[in-house]
This record gives C-alpha cells, structure tokens and sequence, in this order.
C-alpha cells in the first residue's frame, strides 16, 4: 500500500488516489511498484531501459483517469469533434512533455533524486516515434499538443509505422541511412485495441446491381483484404484535464483470410499473406523522393484512410444515429493530400454500405472535408496514375470520375465554351499518361481551403488554384501555423522558460503566449540582458559537448556565434547559400589572418531523402569544407563547421536554445511556411531571412529592426524567372562569388578531385533553379551586417529579447483556435485538470 500522503507540493484532485497520486511520495511509491510490477525487476539489476519504462508507466497511468474521463464527456455531450487526418506525426519523446503537461515536472525530478536516479539519462533513454519526415509530420505533432490544450475535442488519425523516418550517421563526409527501430524495446505509450479492427480492401472489380427496393446499387469485390488495427496514444493538453487521443493503424492479415488459406493446407500461402499485409504499415516514406510514387504508397494512403472513415462511421452510428448528422458530429482535416482519397471512401461507404443516394452523400462529403496544402512545388504535388487506381481502387476511380463528371458540369455552365479551363480544373490529368490530380479531389471534396502563411495562401488563390479560387473565394483561408511553446520552450529550453516566468512574474505564458510581450519592457535592462546571456551561453555550452561527443567537432560557446541551419535538406532551402557564405570568410581569412572578425561557428543539421542525390552532395559539402575548415589552424579559431547527425526533434530540441543566428535562406516563394523560423526565434536567436513563408509573418512580428532581411521578393522572383534568369551572368560579374564557387571546383575540399562536387557547381552555373547566384551578393552583405551588431552584445540581447516577447502569434494555440472558428466551427469542452 502507498504511504500516506503527508506532503503539500501537489494538490490533491479527483484523480488522486493511491495508484495515481501526484506527491513526491505518491509517485516514488509507483515509480519502485511499475519498475517491480510491470518490468518485473529490482533497481540493482535495473537496466537503463528499465528505469526508463517504469518512468513512463508511472506518468501513463496519471493520464489515464483523465483520458476516460474526456472520453466520456465528449460521449455524453454528444461534442463536435475534429478528426485530424495525416499520413505523418513527428511526436518527438514523450516522457518530458508529458510531465509538463501533467504539472509534475519538478516534483518528479525531485522524486527521482530522492530514488537517487539519474533523470537525465531517463529522459535521454526514449527512443522518439519519427513517424514523420519533417515540418508537415511536426506540424500534426504541435497540433495534436495545442487541440488537447485549447480543449477541442480531436481525434488524430495516422499509421503507426514499424519503421519511421531513417537515423542518419555520417560516414566519410557522406549520409547513410539506417533502419529506425523505434519498436524494438516496446512502446509504454501506446494502448493496442485488437477489438477495434476494420477491414480495408485492395484490387479486384465491381459489380452494379439493383437492391431489395431497386435502387441501383455497387458492389466492390476485392482481391485482397487486410485489417488495419487501432494503437491509441493519450495527448494530454497543458494544465487541463482533456486528454485526446491520436489513434494509430496497424496492418495485419484478417483472420479469417488466414484461416481459410490454412483450411486448404496452403500454409506458405498463408505466411505470404500475412507478410504482404503487414507490409503495408512498415515502413515511412521519405518525402522529396523521386521513387515515392510507388503503389504500396498509395496502398498506405488508402489503408490509413479507410480504417479511420469506418472509425468515425461507428462512432457517429454508436453515439448520435443517422448518417445525416455526420458532418454535424465530424469535421476531418485532409493534412495535404496524402489522407485526399478519404473523399471517395467517405462517398463509397456512404453509398455502397449505408445505401445512401449520391445527392446525400455528396452534400454530407462536402460537408465533413477541409483541406490543406503545404507545398506549391510542383514535384510534391501528388498525382495517382489511373492505371494505378484502376488495379488497386477499381470503385474508388468510378467515383472519381462521377465527382468529376458533375464538377466539370458545373465548371462549363459557369464558363461557357471555356474548355481549357475545364481541362485545368479536371481532376483527371489528360496530358500524357493520364493522371489522378489529388489536390483537385481535395479542393472539390472539401468546404474549405486553407494555406500555411499568408503569402502561402496568397500565392495558392493566385497560382496553384487559382480557377477554384475564382469559382469559389468563399472557401479559401489562411492559417499560418504555429508550434507548441510547451514543447519547444518549457522542455527544451527550461533555463529560459525559468528566466522568463520570473521576469513575467507568472508562467501563464505558457499556454497564453501573447503575454510574453511583458518581457518588452525589460528589454534594455542590463540585468536581464546579461542573465539572458547567460541562459544563451548555457544552452550553447550543452549544444558544445554533444558535437564534440558527436560530430567530433570543437566549438567555443563563449565566444562564437552560434549560426544555425537546421532543416531537411533541399535545394530550394538553399543550404548551399549558407557554404558559399562560409567559403566566403574563409577566403577573407585566408587573405588576411588578422582580420577582427567575430568568431562563428556554422552548424548544420538534417537529412536528405535517400533517392535525393543533390541533396546527399550538399550534405557531403557541408562535411567537406568542414574538414577543410576546422583543420586549418589559421582560421579555426574563428570559425568552426559542424554537422549535426540525425536531426529529429530530441536533436532539435538540443539546437533551437543554442542558437543565435537562425537561418532563414530559401527562395522566396518556396517555403509554405517553415516551422523552424518559429522555434527558433522563440528561444532568443534572431533569423537571417528571405521574404518568405511565415518569415515575412515573423519580421512583422518582431519588428523589421530585429530581423535580418536579405534577398528578393516573391515577386522580384516571378519577374526574373519570367525574363531569363542566367546564373551565368551572376558568376562572371561577381569576382568573389565566381571565386567561391571556383575554389569547391578546384578539388580544395575533395582532396584534389575535381568531379565529386561539378554536379552541383556546374548546377550552379548553368541551371541555379533556386537562384542561389542572385541572392549571393545581398545575403553575403546582410552576413557583415549580422557580424557587426552582434559585436554588441547590449543590442544583440535586446534584440534576442524582442524576438523572445513578441512570438506569440506563433504558438500552435492560436493556429488551433483559428482553425476552430473560422474553419471547423466547433466549441472547446472545457475539463479540468
Ligand atoms: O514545406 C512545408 C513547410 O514550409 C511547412 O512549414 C510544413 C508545415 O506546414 O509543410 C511542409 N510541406 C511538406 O512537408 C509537404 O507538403
């Protein structure tokens, strides 16, 4: 039995009892019980790993009375509720965050002292689920955090992957994938519901008939059937007592396909089968990957599909009734247009099993959807081929075609004799091999339309959709994202999440970022700035240790500017900017060894698709010119390159405190929005940045005096790209630029081979598709710039403390709210903590 709970530290609530108590003692006991009772081992022979899963079963179980406790007030209040549907959730460990959220993040530290327990190494034990690629799979994740928070009732949809995103090591300069292997040890987070299974169907043909009242009805009969099995992870808001829950698919073999193999004796048959089932919730796609396009995607994409609208069906049929009532009880979020095949499984479940007419199930659809876009380039807009469909989704293309027949009905009424307005509107794309437009499907399915920052959403009304935006302004939004401040402040950075509730005199910051603007008035006090400072340089100091430990590499975190980029990588970000940039310093201190510059350390971090190969070269650039670099004892104490391996978010939590400089860099008119740009700044480092996506957002913000601003427009952009733009004009007409480039020709950092990086050079010279060459000039000036104001330390701080105060817009709360008033229309149920 627990001891008696004499201690005052926590208080009492409905939830505390003896298993789930919240005092030191209370938490002690459960600690030393769940290490016994569920790891079935005593502290002396105690594995790391150990300890670490009776830390997480003693904070799961404080999160399970509140979870059962939502579940039943969202049933009871028949609520509205938010599916969230995303084929990627980059949620990052979860036992810090969740011993913020639960309130009890002291008061467990101080427990597991008292155990004489090593908590950090606690907390570095957690393997992190990477079942995403990057910002669109972070996004979900701060999403998730911010709905529980702001207490809409939400459930998010995804696939638990066996095998997320990739760890990266760095061999000889170079990226090599290894498998990620995030299971392995178990998962205490998740709640496997074998009961709560569906089947989900693949290939084979329909058949048209007319039923008992001679309707004409379909009936699709498939060549392959599979389970997809729900996993479900609690997501606690900060402080409050709602608890939503993130339900993941996992694909098996269905039983009775098992069995009847097995009947006939067809035992290898059988094993097959059930490989090839659980194939199809494996592993991750890489994104920006040319070979994506490959059918076990879209196996993925429908898997995870169809598993949660039959979810959501049960629910409507077992909570409120009739299916005319579905998009009054569900709206679903279509999180790019990975989940957009959901329009015609919701059409086809409707129609073929629930025997609704079209005109109905059309209008409750429509009703139900709302999408949004997170890229303009053309290469990550997703086309199906109709060969594709037609061999795996034989009676989901029938309902394509219908949705586009009465689309494009509609489209020629409204413009008359306009044909080529049709074919761009079509959903079917008729030029070459024919191909299903996914974007299309998910802009005429949906009610609403929404990008990632304004110019984002700007340039989606007047470019990528631009038709539908004339047909139908109405539907078209903005909601620029955010990122949850528990997460990228509390847990990452408690030396300044500690530093600011004292100068605020509160921490209700937290979850009301707004009020960090009380921070301004402090903003040129010489005592804060030093001890913001401080914080810096402690952050720093951490970073410093692990790159050596690392990435082998030596960094200063007193006297160095900490310069970051930290993203995946891609041409279009513009990583090589930033070395030419390096290249740059590194010739001026070649020239002259005596020139007082402010010592820089340029760190990067990030992967590249595997199938990428422009983007693997930079990364061996990066590497390259480090070796160059930190070898050459007549620069390296005034600059340093690192690579930081494996950048996810454990390893970005790492990055974002360090940082002073955050960059910024890519073309303008590329980025949706970035996320990074917020993380960053909200922990104190001041962006060097282009004109895009939320940076413009963040500038205004934080004010154009504490943002570093290079390069050209969007618009500058369209305009040059529209004359001719001919990188080769830039290299000739600009020595130091021509010379940059010319010295990784040279073989310098290849040790003498002049080929390894003429890829990438000659790109440069000839093609420069992200106009690298015409950015160079301006953003190597606004770099001397940075250099001088941060030789001044008072107006560096006070800088760094505006950008800290004036962040709010940017937490994931406000984005979530937006979404809830403008978009989803649905009220928050309040549940205390
Ligand atoms: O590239 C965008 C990035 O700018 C944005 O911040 C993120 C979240 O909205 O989505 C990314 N898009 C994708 O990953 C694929 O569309």
């Amino acid at each position: 039995e627990a001891p008696a709970e004499t201690e005052t530290e926590a208080p009492a609530t409905s939830h505390e009892h003896t298993r789930t108590g919240m005092s030191k003692a209370s938490l002690k006991q459960a600690y030393i019980d769940n290490l016994f009772y569920i790891q079935g081992r005593f502290r002396e022979v105690a594995t790391p790993h150990d300890l670490y899963m009776a830390a997480a079963f003693t904070v799961r179980d404080r999160m399970l009375e509140r979870w059962v406790k939502s579940a039943q007030v969202y049933k009871s209040s028949r609520a509205r509720t938010v599916c969230y549907l995303s084929a990627e959730y980059l949620l990052g460990p979860h036992l810090a965050n969740n011993l913020v959220n639960l309130g009890i993040a002291e008061v467990a530290q101080r427990a597991g002292e008292e155990l004489d327990l090593d908590f950090k190494a606690i907390l570095e034990e957690e393997e992190e689920p990477g079942l995403g690629n990057g910002g669109l799979g972070r996004l979900a994740a701060c999403y998730m955090d911010s709905l529980a928070t702001v207490q809409i009732p939400a459930i998010g949809y995804g696939i638990r992957y066996e095998f997320g995103i990739f760890d990266q090591i760095i061999e000889d300069g170079w990226q090599v994938e290894r498998s990620d292997t995030w299971l392995r040890n178990g998962n205490p987070w998740e709640i496997p519901r074998p009961k709560i299974s569906f089947p989900v169907m693949y290939g084979g043909h329909t058949e048209h008939y007319r039923d008992q009242a001679e309707r004409p009805r379909v009936r699709w009969i498939p060549d392959m059937v599979i389970s997809g099995v729900a996993y479900d992870t609690p997501v606690l808001g900060y402080g409050v007592g709602n608890v939503n829950l993130l339900r993941l698919w996992k694909a098996e073999a269905t039983e009775s396909f098992d069995f009847q193999t097995f009947n006939v004796g067809d035992y290898y048959g059988a094993v097959h089968a059930k490989i090839e089932a659980e194939t199809i919730s494996k592993v991750l796609y890489p994104n920006d990957d040319p070979e994506a396009g490959k059918e076990l995607r879209l196996k993925q994409q429908y898997f995870f599909v169809s598993c949660s609208i039959q979810d959501m069906i049960r629910l409507h049929l077992n909570t409120v009734g009739p299916l005319e009532t579905f998009h009054e009880k569900f709206v679903a979020q279509l999180n790019d247009t990975h989940p957009a095949i959901a329009v015609a499984e919701l059409m086809r479940l409707l129609m073929d099993d629930h025997a609704v007419t079209w005109d109905d199930a059309w209008a409750t659809t429509r009703a139900t959807f709302c999408y949004t876009n997170h890229t303009l380039l053309p290469e990550a807009l997703e086309t199906w081929s109709v060969a594709l469909f037609e061999r795996l989704l034989p009676r989901h293309l029938e309902i394509i075609y219908e949705i586009n027949r009465r689309f494009l009905d509609e489209v020629r009424v409204r413009y008359l004799g306009d044909e080529e307005r049709v074919a761009r509107m079509s959903l079917i794309d008729e030029a070459g091999g024919r191909r299903i437009r996914m974007a299309h499907l998910a802009v005429v399915g949906s009610r609403a339309v929404n990008g990632v920052a304004a110019l984002h959403s700007e340039l989606i009304k007047t470019t990528l959709l631009k038709d539908f935006y004339e047909m139908a302004p109405e539907r078209f939004h903005n909601v620029t994202n955010g990122v949850t401040p528990r997460r990228f402040i509390v847990v990452s950075n408690p030396r300044l999440a500690e530093l600011i509730t004292e100068v605020c005199g509160h921490d209700r910051w937290i979850r009301d970022l707004d009020s960090l603007r009380e921070l301004e008035a402090h903003a040129d006090d010489p005592k804060l700035q030093a001890r913001w400072r401080e914080v810096k340089t402690a952050a720093k100091r951490d970073l410093a240790v692990w790159l050596k430990r690392h990435a082998g590499v030596l960094l200063d975190p007193q006297t160095m500017m900490f310069d970051i980029q930290a993203k995946r990588l891609h041409e279009y970000k513009r990583q090589h900017l930033n070395v030419l940039h390096i290249i740059r310093v590194y010739q001026r201190l070649k020239q002259n060894p005596n020139l007082g510059m402010v010592p820089r350390a340029f760190i990067f971090g990030g992967k590249a698709a595997p199938g990428y190969y422009m983007a693997k070269l930079m990364i061996k650039l990066i590497n390259a010119v480090a070796e160059v670099i930190n070898n050459d004892p007549q620069v390296n104490g005034y600059i340093r390159v690192a690579f930081m391996p494996d950048f996810n978010v454990k390893n970005g939590q790492r990055l974002y405190p360090a940082a002073d400089l955050s960059e910024q860099i890519s073309l303008a008119g590329k980025e949706a929005s970035g996320t990074g740009n917020m993380k960053f700044s909200m922990n104190g480092a001041l962006t060097v940045g282009t004109l895009d996506g939320a940076n413009i957002e963040i500038r205004e913000e934080v004010g154009a005096e504490n943002f570093f601003l290079f390069g050209m427009t969007a618009e500058e952009v369209r305009r040059k790209q529209d004359e001719g733009y001919r990188p080769w004009d830039y290299y000739h007409g600009d020595q130091e630029l021509k010379s940059d480039i010319d010295l990784i020709a040279s073989g310098l950092f290849s040790h003498g081979d002049t080929n390894l990086f003429r890829p990438l050079t000659e790109h440069l010279i000839h093609q420069d598709p992200f106009m690298v060459l015409a950015d160079y000039r301006a953003y190597l000036e606004c770099q001397d710039r940075i250099s001088t104001v941060y030789d001044r330390p008072a107006e560096w701080d006070r800088m760094s403390i505006l950008n800290v105060a004036r962040m709010g817009k940017f937490s994931s709360d406000r984005s979530i709210r937006e979404y809830a008033e403008r978009i989803w229309s649905i009220e928050p149920q309040p549940l205390g903590a």
